[in-house]
Protein backbone atom coordinates (compact mmCIF):
# COMPACT_ATOMS: atom_id res chain seq x y z
CA UNK A 1 0.00 0.00 0.00
CA UNK A 2 1.67 2.77 -1.41
CA UNK A 3 0.87 6.62 -0.86
CA UNK A 4 -0.78 7.76 -4.05
CA UNK A 5 -1.29 11.35 -3.50
CA UNK A 6 -1.61 14.27 -0.56
CA UNK A 7 -3.50 17.36 -0.52
CA UNK A 8 -4.41 20.08 2.31
CA UNK A 9 -7.43 21.61 2.56
CA UNK A 10 -7.29 24.95 4.29
CA UNK A 11 -11.51 25.90 5.05
CA UNK A 12 -13.17 28.74 7.37
CA UNK A 13 -16.11 27.00 9.02
CA UNK A 14 -16.31 29.70 11.65
CA UNK A 15 -12.35 29.67 12.16
CA UNK A 16 -10.09 28.32 10.18
CA UNK A 17 -8.58 24.92 10.06
CA UNK A 18 -5.96 22.95 7.95
CA UNK A 19 -5.90 19.29 7.28
CA UNK A 20 -4.19 16.96 5.41
CA UNK A 21 -5.37 14.35 3.25
CA UNK A 22 -2.95 11.00 2.08
CA UNK A 23 -4.66 9.00 -0.64
CA UNK A 24 -3.08 5.12 -0.75
CA UNK A 25 -2.68 3.71 -4.30
CA UNK A 26 -5.77 1.07 -3.64
CA UNK A 27 -7.79 4.37 -2.71
CA UNK A 28 -7.88 4.80 0.79
CA UNK A 29 -7.97 8.14 2.80
CA UNK A 30 -6.62 9.43 5.73
CA UNK A 31 -6.84 12.65 7.36
CA UNK A 32 -4.57 14.79 10.12
CA UNK A 33 -5.22 17.95 11.63
CA UNK A 34 -2.53 20.47 10.96
CA UNK A 35 -4.42 23.72 12.55
CA UNK A 36 -1.77 26.40 14.26
CA UNK A 37 -4.28 29.00 15.60
CA UNK A 38 -3.37 32.33 13.99
CA UNK A 39 -0.54 30.83 11.54
CA UNK A 40 -2.25 28.61 9.68
CA UNK A 41 -0.94 29.24 6.35
CA UNK A 42 2.75 28.38 7.32
CA UNK A 43 1.74 25.18 7.97
CA UNK A 44 -0.02 24.48 4.89
CA UNK A 45 3.04 25.91 2.96
CA UNK A 46 5.23 23.62 5.20
CA UNK A 47 3.14 20.51 3.71
CA UNK A 48 2.79 21.44 0.57
CA UNK A 49 5.95 22.57 -0.34
CA UNK A 50 8.03 20.37 1.82
CA UNK A 51 6.23 17.19 3.10
CA UNK A 52 3.96 16.18 0.49
CA UNK A 53 6.72 15.94 -2.33
CA UNK A 54 8.25 13.54 0.00
CA UNK A 55 5.33 11.34 1.01
CA UNK A 56 4.33 10.10 -2.77
CA UNK A 57 5.61 6.61 -3.59
CA UNK A 58 6.06 5.72 0.30
CA UNK A 59 5.22 2.72 1.68
CA UNK A 60 1.92 4.12 4.07
CA UNK A 61 1.95 1.32 6.53
CA UNK A 62 5.69 2.28 7.75
CA UNK A 63 4.51 4.98 10.37
CA UNK A 64 7.31 5.33 12.52
CA UNK A 65 10.05 5.50 9.67
CA UNK A 66 7.87 8.14 7.79
CA UNK A 67 7.65 9.84 11.13
CA UNK A 68 11.71 9.78 11.78
CA UNK A 69 12.49 10.15 8.36
CA UNK A 70 10.04 13.92 8.90
CA UNK A 71 11.72 14.99 11.85
CA UNK A 72 15.51 13.73 11.63
CA UNK A 73 15.67 13.81 7.81
CA UNK A 74 14.99 17.47 7.79
CA UNK A 75 17.54 18.57 10.82
CA UNK A 76 15.98 21.14 11.82
CA UNK A 77 14.18 19.96 14.56
CA UNK A 78 11.15 20.80 16.49
CA UNK A 79 9.25 24.09 16.78
CA UNK A 80 5.12 24.31 16.30
CA UNK A 81 5.23 24.73 12.59
CA UNK A 82 7.11 21.48 11.98
CA UNK A 83 5.54 19.15 14.90
CA UNK A 84 2.31 20.10 13.34
CA UNK A 85 2.95 19.01 9.97
CA UNK A 86 4.60 15.90 10.77
CA UNK A 87 1.26 15.45 13.51
CA UNK A 88 -0.97 15.54 10.12
CA UNK A 89 0.80 13.06 8.01
CA UNK A 90 1.53 11.05 11.32
CA UNK A 91 -2.68 11.30 12.15
CA UNK A 92 -3.24 10.65 8.45
CA UNK A 93 -1.25 7.28 8.23
CA UNK A 94 -2.61 5.78 11.33
CA UNK A 95 -6.32 6.68 10.01
CA UNK A 96 -5.34 4.76 7.13
CA UNK A 97 -4.08 1.70 8.47
CA UNK A 98 -6.80 1.37 10.88
CA UNK A 99 -9.01 1.84 8.22
CA UNK A 100 -7.28 -1.04 6.39
CA UNK A 101 -7.15 -3.14 9.60
CA UNK A 102 -11.21 -2.68 9.46
CA UNK A 103 -11.11 -1.64 12.81
CA UNK A 104 -11.14 2.06 15.10
CA UNK A 105 -7.43 3.20 15.87
CA UNK A 106 -7.84 2.92 19.49
CA UNK A 107 -7.79 -1.39 18.77
CA UNK A 108 -4.23 -0.68 17.66
CA UNK A 109 -3.63 1.40 20.02
CA UNK A 110 -4.40 -1.66 22.48
CA UNK A 111 -8.18 -1.80 22.82
CA UNK A 112 -10.20 -0.09 25.39
CA UNK A 113 -9.21 1.24 29.17
CA UNK A 114 -12.34 2.75 30.12
CA UNK A 115 -15.94 2.90 28.55
CA UNK A 116 -15.48 6.68 27.53
CA UNK A 117 -13.26 9.55 28.52
CA UNK A 118 -14.40 12.04 31.11
CA UNK A 119 -14.37 15.47 29.37
CA UNK A 120 -14.20 19.72 31.02
CA UNK A 121 -16.48 22.42 29.65
CA UNK A 122 -15.65 25.83 29.75
CA UNK A 123 -18.32 27.91 31.92
CA UNK A 124 -17.10 31.38 31.89
CA UNK A 125 -19.20 34.84 33.22
CA UNK A 126 -18.02 38.02 33.05
CA UNK A 127 -19.18 38.23 36.84
CA UNK A 128 -20.26 36.00 39.61
CA UNK A 129 -23.87 35.07 38.82
CA UNK A 130 -23.21 34.75 35.04
CA UNK A 131 -20.68 32.37 35.80
CA UNK A 132 -23.07 30.32 37.85
CA UNK A 133 -25.43 30.30 35.17
CA UNK A 134 -22.92 29.16 32.83
CA UNK A 135 -22.15 26.02 35.10
CA UNK A 136 -25.54 25.46 35.42
CA UNK A 137 -25.43 25.23 31.81
CA UNK A 138 -22.82 23.25 31.21
CA UNK A 139 -24.16 20.38 34.16
CA UNK A 140 -27.83 20.28 31.70
CA UNK A 141 -26.13 19.48 28.81
CA UNK A 142 -24.25 16.52 30.59
CA UNK A 143 -20.77 17.64 31.48
CA UNK A 144 -19.30 16.22 34.72
CA UNK A 145 -16.06 18.53 35.18
CA UNK A 146 -16.30 22.36 34.33
CA UNK A 147 -13.22 24.88 33.70
CA UNK A 148 -13.97 28.08 35.32
CA UNK A 149 -12.87 31.63 34.02
CA UNK A 150 -14.40 35.19 34.79
CA UNK A 151 -13.98 38.11 34.38
CA UNK A 152 -11.92 40.78 36.91
CA UNK A 153 -13.43 43.49 38.43
CA UNK A 154 -11.89 46.45 36.67
CA UNK A 155 -10.92 44.93 33.54
CA UNK A 156 -12.28 44.88 30.17
CA UNK A 157 -12.54 41.89 28.17
CA UNK A 158 -10.77 38.54 29.70
CA UNK A 159 -9.65 36.37 27.23
CA UNK A 160 -11.22 32.46 27.76
CA UNK A 161 -14.73 34.47 29.16
CA UNK A 162 -17.82 34.82 26.76
CA UNK A 163 -18.40 38.15 25.80
CA UNK A 164 -22.56 37.04 25.59
CA UNK A 165 -24.81 34.49 27.37
CA UNK A 166 -26.39 33.01 29.87
CA UNK A 167 -28.41 30.44 30.70
CA UNK A 168 -30.15 29.05 27.68
CA UNK A 169 -29.06 31.73 25.30
CA UNK A 170 -27.21 31.38 22.16
CA UNK A 171 -23.41 30.36 22.43
CA UNK A 172 -24.20 28.26 25.49
CA UNK A 173 -22.82 24.47 25.76
CA UNK A 174 -24.82 23.14 23.02
CA UNK A 175 -23.82 26.07 20.90
CA UNK A 176 -20.51 27.08 19.33
CA UNK A 177 -20.47 30.77 19.24
CA UNK A 178 -19.92 30.96 22.98
CA UNK A 179 -16.66 29.58 22.75
CA UNK A 180 -15.22 30.40 19.02
CA UNK A 181 -15.97 33.97 19.19
CA UNK A 182 -12.80 34.78 21.70
CA UNK A 183 -10.05 33.30 20.23
CA UNK A 184 -10.69 33.31 16.13
CA UNK A 185 -11.35 36.98 15.92
CA UNK A 186 -11.27 37.50 11.75
CA UNK A 187 -9.10 41.39 11.04
CA UNK A 188 -6.21 42.48 9.73
CA UNK A 189 -5.26 42.97 13.36
CA UNK A 190 -4.77 41.14 16.87
CA UNK A 191 -7.64 42.56 19.39
CA UNK A 192 -5.66 44.19 22.65
CA UNK A 193 -6.79 43.42 25.67
CA UNK A 194 -5.82 44.80 29.33
CA UNK A 195 -4.51 43.03 32.41
CA UNK A 196 -3.99 43.33 35.87
CA UNK A 197 -2.51 39.97 37.44
CA UNK A 198 -2.53 41.49 41.36
CA UNK A 199 -6.24 42.60 40.73
CA UNK A 200 -6.76 38.79 39.60
CA UNK A 201 -5.39 37.23 42.33
CA UNK A 202 -7.22 38.94 44.70
CA UNK A 203 -10.59 38.20 43.02
CA UNK A 204 -10.07 34.56 42.02
CA UNK A 205 -10.50 32.45 45.38
CA UNK A 206 -13.76 34.33 46.15
CA UNK A 207 -14.79 32.95 42.73
CA UNK A 208 -14.45 29.40 43.85
CA UNK A 209 -15.94 29.80 47.40
CA UNK A 210 -19.08 31.40 45.48
CA UNK A 211 -18.72 28.39 43.15
CA UNK A 212 -17.95 25.81 45.93
CA UNK A 213 -21.05 27.21 48.25
CA UNK A 214 -23.13 26.52 45.28
CA UNK A 215 -22.48 23.76 43.80
CA UNK A 216 -20.29 21.48 46.41
CA UNK A 217 -17.59 19.72 47.10
CA UNK A 218 -17.56 16.42 44.57
CA UNK A 219 -17.88 18.83 41.45
CA UNK A 220 -14.25 18.45 39.62
CA UNK A 221 -12.97 21.83 39.02
CA UNK A 222 -10.36 23.34 36.63
CA UNK A 223 -8.97 26.85 36.15
CA UNK A 224 -6.27 28.07 32.92
CA UNK A 225 -4.02 31.03 34.45
CA UNK A 226 -2.70 31.25 30.48
CA UNK A 227 0.67 31.65 31.41
CA UNK A 228 0.13 35.20 32.99
CA UNK A 229 1.82 34.66 36.16
CA UNK A 230 5.27 34.88 37.70
CA UNK A 231 6.35 31.60 39.29
CA UNK A 232 5.42 33.28 42.98
CA UNK A 233 2.40 34.57 42.12
CA UNK A 234 1.20 31.19 40.60
CA UNK A 235 2.34 29.97 44.09
CA UNK A 236 0.64 32.20 46.48
CA UNK A 237 -2.47 31.87 43.91
CA UNK A 238 -2.26 27.96 44.38
CA UNK A 239 -2.21 28.11 48.01
CA UNK A 240 -5.33 30.72 47.67
CA UNK A 241 -6.95 28.31 45.58
CA UNK A 242 -6.23 24.74 48.07
CA UNK A 243 -9.51 25.32 50.28
CA UNK A 244 -11.74 24.67 46.99
CA UNK A 245 -10.22 21.71 45.81
CA UNK A 246 -9.12 22.29 42.19
CA UNK A 247 -8.81 19.26 39.96
CA UNK A 248 -6.03 21.51 37.92
CA UNK A 249 -4.35 24.70 37.53
CA UNK A 250 -3.20 25.13 34.17
CA UNK A 251 -0.61 27.01 32.81
CA UNK A 252 0.26 28.99 36.11
CA UNK A 253 3.52 30.45 34.26
CA UNK A 254 5.21 30.77 30.31
CA UNK A 255 5.71 27.58 28.52
CA UNK A 256 9.21 28.03 28.50
CA UNK A 257 10.10 28.13 31.89
CA UNK A 258 10.18 24.17 33.09
CA UNK A 259 11.76 25.67 36.42
CA UNK A 260 9.41 28.10 37.53
CA UNK A 261 6.98 24.57 38.06
CA UNK A 262 9.48 23.59 40.49
CA UNK A 263 9.20 27.25 42.36
CA UNK A 264 5.38 26.60 42.27
CA UNK A 265 5.50 22.66 43.36
CA UNK A 266 7.30 23.47 46.66
CA UNK A 267 4.74 26.01 48.09
CA UNK A 268 1.26 24.21 47.06
CA UNK A 269 -0.63 21.03 46.99
CA UNK A 270 -3.00 22.31 43.74
CA UNK A 271 -2.61 20.03 40.94
CA UNK A 272 -0.69 21.48 38.17
CA UNK A 273 -1.16 21.00 34.57
CA UNK A 274 1.05 22.67 31.17
CA UNK A 275 1.78 21.98 27.96
CA UNK A 276 -0.58 23.14 25.36
CA UNK A 277 2.09 25.32 23.59
CA UNK A 278 5.00 22.25 23.65
CA UNK A 279 5.60 20.14 20.60
CA UNK A 280 8.19 17.83 21.83
CA UNK A 281 8.18 15.30 24.34
CA UNK A 282 11.72 17.65 24.91
CA UNK A 283 9.80 20.03 26.25
CA UNK A 284 8.50 17.69 29.54
CA UNK A 285 11.89 16.19 30.55
CA UNK A 286 12.79 18.49 33.58
CA UNK A 287 8.71 18.33 34.62
CA UNK A 288 8.33 14.42 34.10
CA UNK A 289 11.53 13.16 36.16
CA UNK A 290 11.41 15.62 38.79
CA UNK A 291 7.96 14.78 39.03
CA UNK A 292 6.59 19.09 39.02
CA UNK A 293 3.70 18.42 37.16
CA UNK A 294 -0.15 16.53 37.16
CA UNK A 295 -1.20 17.12 34.16
CA UNK A 296 0.49 16.66 30.57
CA UNK A 297 -1.92 19.05 27.95
CA UNK A 298 -0.55 18.26 24.61
CA UNK A 299 -2.38 18.02 21.73
CA UNK A 300 -1.88 15.08 18.88
CA UNK A 301 -2.22 17.71 16.36
CA UNK A 302 0.81 20.29 17.92
CA UNK A 303 2.79 17.56 19.27
CA UNK A 304 3.56 15.18 16.26
CA UNK A 305 0.80 13.02 16.22
CA UNK A 306 -0.88 9.93 18.07
CA UNK A 307 3.04 7.98 17.31
CA UNK A 308 5.03 10.86 19.33
CA UNK A 309 1.83 11.56 21.87
CA UNK A 310 1.78 8.03 22.58
CA UNK A 311 5.80 7.62 23.62
CA UNK A 312 4.87 11.22 25.77
CA UNK A 313 2.25 9.89 27.52
CA UNK A 314 4.21 6.23 27.92
CA UNK A 315 7.12 8.63 29.61
CA UNK A 316 4.27 10.51 31.66
CA UNK A 317 3.16 7.82 33.26
CA UNK A 318 6.53 6.30 34.53
CA UNK A 319 6.27 9.10 36.67
CA UNK A 320 2.58 9.03 37.67
CA UNK A 321 1.86 11.66 35.50
CA UNK A 322 -1.80 11.65 33.68
CA UNK A 323 -3.16 12.84 30.64
CA UNK A 324 -4.95 16.02 29.98
CA UNK A 325 -5.50 16.69 26.50
CA UNK A 326 -5.80 19.77 24.72
CA UNK A 327 -9.13 20.00 22.92
CA UNK A 328 -9.94 23.78 22.21
CA UNK A 329 -12.41 24.71 19.10
CA UNK A 330 -8.69 25.30 17.15
CA UNK A 331 -7.86 21.66 17.25
CA UNK A 332 -9.68 20.19 14.45
CA UNK A 333 -12.77 17.68 14.69
CA UNK A 334 -9.82 15.11 13.10
CA UNK A 335 -7.24 16.50 15.71
CA UNK A 336 -10.17 15.93 18.51
CA UNK A 337 -10.73 12.45 17.47
CA UNK A 338 -7.07 11.12 17.60
CA UNK A 339 -6.80 12.24 20.97
CA UNK A 340 -9.94 10.23 22.06
CA UNK A 341 -8.74 6.79 20.45
CA UNK A 342 -6.05 7.72 22.36
CA UNK A 343 -7.72 8.83 25.67
CA UNK A 344 -9.38 5.57 24.98
CA UNK A 345 -6.80 3.20 24.97
CA UNK A 346 -3.96 4.49 27.45
CA UNK A 347 -3.68 3.78 31.05
CA UNK A 348 -3.13 6.84 32.39
CA UNK A 349 -5.70 8.88 31.09
CA UNK A 350 -6.59 11.91 33.39
CA UNK A 351 -9.23 14.10 31.51
CA UNK A 352 -10.44 15.43 27.73
CA UNK A 353 -10.42 19.23 27.14
CA UNK A 354 -14.23 19.61 24.95
CA UNK A 355 -15.25 22.88 24.04
CA UNK A 356 -17.54 21.27 21.25
CA UNK A 357 -17.48 22.86 17.45
CA UNK A 358 -19.89 25.18 16.08
CA UNK A 359 -22.80 23.37 13.94
CA UNK A 360 -20.46 25.21 10.47
CA UNK A 361 -17.67 23.14 11.89
CA UNK A 362 -19.48 20.11 12.27
CA UNK A 363 -20.59 20.60 8.67
CA UNK A 364 -17.25 20.16 6.84
CA UNK A 365 -15.83 17.95 9.34
CA UNK A 366 -18.21 14.29 9.58
CA UNK A 367 -17.52 12.98 13.16
CA UNK A 368 -18.43 10.00 14.39
CA UNK A 369 -17.58 10.48 18.14
CA UNK A 370 -20.13 11.14 21.16
CA UNK A 371 -20.56 12.64 24.35
CA UNK A 372 -22.97 11.15 26.55
CA UNK A 373 -22.95 11.59 30.59
CA UNK A 374 -20.14 13.60 30.53
CA UNK A 375 -17.73 11.06 28.67
CA UNK A 376 -16.16 11.14 25.40
CA UNK A 377 -16.23 7.64 22.66
CA UNK A 378 -14.45 8.09 19.50
CA UNK A 379 -16.99 5.73 18.29
CA UNK A 380 -16.09 1.95 16.60
CA UNK A 381 -16.12 3.29 12.71
CA UNK A 382 -12.95 2.08 11.32
CA UNK A 383 -9.99 4.67 11.20
CA UNK A 384 -10.51 7.68 13.35
CA UNK A 385 -14.13 7.91 12.38
CA UNK A 386 -14.31 11.58 10.68
CA UNK A 387 -14.39 12.63 6.95
CA UNK A 388 -13.76 15.68 5.47
CA UNK A 389 -17.30 17.26 2.91
CA UNK A 390 -14.75 18.90 0.20
CA UNK A 391 -17.90 20.42 -0.85
CA UNK A 392 -19.21 22.21 2.24
CA UNK A 393 -15.13 23.24 2.84
CA UNK A 394 -15.19 25.02 -0.10
CA UNK A 395 -17.60 27.20 0.82
CA UNK A 396 -15.96 28.63 4.08
CA UNK A 397 -12.84 30.01 2.69
CA UNK A 398 -9.88 30.84 4.69
CA UNK A 399 -10.04 34.41 6.24
CA UNK A 400 -7.02 35.95 8.75
CA UNK A 401 -7.52 35.40 12.05
CA UNK A 402 -5.52 36.47 15.46
CA UNK A 403 -5.21 35.73 18.78
CA UNK A 404 -5.58 38.87 20.86
CA UNK A 405 -2.48 40.18 22.35
CA UNK A 406 -2.56 40.95 26.33
CA UNK A 407 -1.12 44.45 27.93
CA UNK A 408 -0.96 45.08 31.17
CA UNK A 409 -2.64 48.39 32.19
CA UNK A 410 0.41 50.36 31.36
CA UNK A 411 0.31 49.13 27.79
CA UNK A 412 3.34 46.78 28.34
CA UNK A 413 3.07 43.45 26.31
CA UNK A 414 2.25 40.70 28.82
CA UNK A 415 2.14 36.43 28.63
CA UNK A 416 -1.43 34.86 28.21
C1 LIG B 1 -7.04 27.45 25.97
C2 LIG B 1 -7.12 27.54 24.47
O1 LIG B 1 -8.22 25.47 25.78
C3 LIG B 1 -7.43 26.08 26.46
O2 LIG B 1 -6.96 25.66 27.50
O3 LIG B 1 -5.83 27.80 26.54
O4 LIG B 1 -8.31 28.21 24.16
C4 LIG B 1 -5.97 28.25 23.77
O5 LIG B 1 -5.90 29.57 24.14
C5 LIG B 1 -6.13 28.16 22.28
O6 LIG B 1 -6.20 26.83 21.91
C6 LIG B 1 -4.98 28.85 21.56
O7 LIG B 1 -4.97 28.54 20.22
MG1 LIG C 1 -5.24 26.50 28.16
Amino acid sequence: MRIASAETITTSPGRNFVTLRITTDDGLTGLGDATLNGRELAVASYLSDHVIPLLTGRDAARIEDTWQYLYRGAYWRRGPVTMAAIAAVDTALWDIKAKAAGMPLYQLLGGASRTGALAYGHASGRDIPELLDSIREHLAAGYRAIRVQTGVPGLGPVYGVASSGGAGGAGGPGGGERYDYEPARRAALPVEETWDTRAYLRHLPGVFEAVRAEFGPELPLLHDGHHRMTPIQAAKLGTSLEPYDLFWLEDATPGEDQAALRLIRQHTTTPLAIGEVFNSVHDYTTLLTERLIDYVRSAVTHTGGVTAMKKLLDFAAVYGVKSGMHGPTDVSPVGMAAALHLDLAIHNFGIQEYMRHSAETLEVFRTSYTFADGLLHPSDTPGLGVELDDAAAARFPYAPAYLPVNRLTDGTVHDW
